[in-house]
């Protein structure tokens, strides 16, 4: 059985978002038409607390693009973006939501971020999502969404990792792109990881 997951299709991650993503928006007709496609649409959501430790704003003297060590693990600083209950952490309104059954949320942690829609950073808390997937049967996993070179990559190695069958529609993602090429290396790592990039 075959589901596809959206990863963070949020206003924030548009162009005219707090945290954005080039062309980020273009990405909904192609993943509107995969929506049509699948028996099972599952999407994740950044739903930050306002004072998560991933803004560079909840630190003196930093800004967005910095890096620091929180809590030990390598952390890019970011704007505030996808505020619980915030417009900039809803769906698109273009996008098609009446199939998703189901909405994991992540990085309500104010002390570690998460990039995938599994597992924290520091790989200690899981959101549900990977014993959701194997309950219901599900070994193939269709991944897209925003940011392939943030979210949609650590999901799709967490994916590979836990044993899914795992494909990136490249055409219904696309990159932050903080260093340019960032893109194509995140596509070259997880084709050696063994995921399938269409
Ligand atoms: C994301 C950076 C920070 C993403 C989320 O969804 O790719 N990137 N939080
Ligand atoms: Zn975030």
């Amino acid at each position: 059985m075959k589901a596809l997951i959206l990863v963070d299709i949020q206003n924030d991650f548009t162009p005219t978002g707090n945290l954005p993503v080039p062309e980020g928006d273009l990405i909904v007709p192609v993943v509107n038409k995969l929506v049509a496609k699948f028996d099972k649409v599952i999407a994740t959501q950044d739903w930050h607390p306002r004072n998560h430790k991933s803004f560079a704003a909840n630190h003196e003297n930093k800004n967005p693009g910095d890096l620091i060590q929180l809590n030990g693990i390598d952390q890019v600083l970011w704007p505030v973006h996808c505020v619980q209950d915030t417009k900039g952490a809803e769906f698109l309104d273009d996008l098609d939501t009446s199939r998703i059954t189901k909405v994991f949320q992540k990085g309500m942690d104010a002390e570690v971020d998460s990039y995938s829609g599994f597992f924290d950073n520091d790989h200690k808390s899981a959101t549900g999502l990977g014993d959701y997937l194997k309950e219901q049967g599900f070994k193939d996993l269709t991944i897209v969404g925003l940011a392939l070179d943030y979210c949609v990559k650590f999901t799709a190695l967490d994916a590979v990792n836990l044993g899914f069958n795992t494909k990136v529609v490249v055409d219904g993602t696309r990159a932050v792109n903080l260093n340019p090429g960032d893109d194509e290396k995140a596509i070259q790592e997880m084709k050696a990881a063994g995921i399938e990039i269409v």
